[in-house]
């Protein structure tokens, strides 16, 4: 019997036609490209462009076949063990983003109803244009509100809050981007003591607050990964520091702090930084590229593959933001 893997997650060269052919690919994302395009249950483009020099496409590999469709506006593609849905919703059909915020995770949450892979691991959200607009007004301030009414709307769940990203697309672009990866069994989720729960941040940073969890553990067929939420230079709830450098570096204690705590919760030296993993670094201003990679290149082992992202963070104070998946082996 071959033995099953849980998911493997590469940066590659080549395009997403190329790696779409291997029928043990369960995900191919591009960069750069609008979520509208998608050719491919399986493949998943993303607007945020980026900064790397040499272009890569981020591939999720799994054992076993791997079977996708469509439901509703959602795509799918699963194997065995797991679940990646996504979905992109032409904001154009709706009346601004609150109201496209909660339709899309009313689907998602009806999709995972009547999946086999009914439990979120980890939800990636990205917003066009997400700083736009004052106060409560904002952007993301509204996509907050959508996706609490549609995650509490029915009282008999307990509210399901994985692990989470939420960074900004750009302003020109029409849709807002939802993808997931769920399996059978609840993950544990793991929160951050550096900071504050972030369903409990004080009203000044919105009417809602955001629903997620700091980090979520994955566990499949004795694979367990880690998967990591947007973690950004936020120490109890506040925003620290007012460049780029510093905030990398805060960014950075405050994953290692996670990571520390789901060690300690599993009574395990993993994960680590260093495991087999990678992250995506999301950078607000292009010009901090360099400095950015710079930095991380002194902080985070080579073997941790990662790719470098435009994107504005969900605060406008943010600069720069990180988010991962690290094997625990
Ligand atoms: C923060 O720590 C930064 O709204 O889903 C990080 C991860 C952030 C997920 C979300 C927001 C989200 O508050 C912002």
């Amino acid at each position: 019997m071959m033995l099953e893997h849980g998911l493997r997650v590469s940066y590659e060269a080549g395009s997403a036609d190329t790696w779409l052919r291997d029928s043990n690919v369960l995900a191919v994302f591009s960069f750069g490209q609008s979520p509208l395009l998608a050719n491919d249950a399986r493949h998943v483009p993303v607007a945020l462009p980026q900064l790397d020099d040499d272009p890569v496409v981020e591939v999720w590999r799994v054992d076993g076949t791997v079977r996708s469709g469509s439901w509703e506006q959602l795509s799918w593609a699963r194997s065995d063990n797991m679940t990646m849905g996504h979905l992109a919703l032409d904001l154009r059909d709706y009346d601004g983003m609150l109201q496209a915020s909660r339709h899309a995770y009313e689907i998602v949450q009806d999709f995972l109803r009547q999946s086999p892979h009914h439990c979120p691991m980890k939800i990636w959200n990205y917003v066009p244009g997400i700083n736009v607009g004052e106060g409560d007004d904002e952007c993301y301030r509204e996509f907050c509100v959508g996706r609490a009414e549609a995650w509490s709307a029915d009282p008999s769940e307990q509210p399901a809050m994985p692990a989470a990203t939420a960074i900004g697309s750009p302003e020109d672009e029409h849709a807002l981007q939802v993808y997931f990866l769920a399996t059978a069994l609840p993950g544990t989720n793991v929160e951050n003591p550096r900071q504050v729960n972030a369903w409990h941040y004080p009203r000044q940073y919105g009417p809602r607050s955001p629903l997620f969890s700091r980090g979520t553990l994955m566990q499949v067929n004795g694979d367990r990964h880690f998967l990591i939420s947007g973690t950004a230079s936020v120490v109890g709830h506040e925003t620290h520091h007012d460049n780029t450098a510093d905030q990398v570096h805060e960014s950075i204690r405050n994953v290692r702090s996670l990571l520390a705590e789901a060690r300690r919760l599993q009574g395990s030296e993993h994960p680590v930084l260093g495991d087999a993993g990678m992250l995506r670094v999301y950078v607000r201003d292009p010009s901090e590229y360099e400095q950015v990679k710079r930095v991380l290149e002194t902080l985070i082992p080579d073997e941790v593959q990662r790719v470098y992202l435009q994107g504005d963070i969900c605060r406008v104070d943010l600069l720069t933001e990180v988010d991962g998946i690290v094997a625990c082996s």
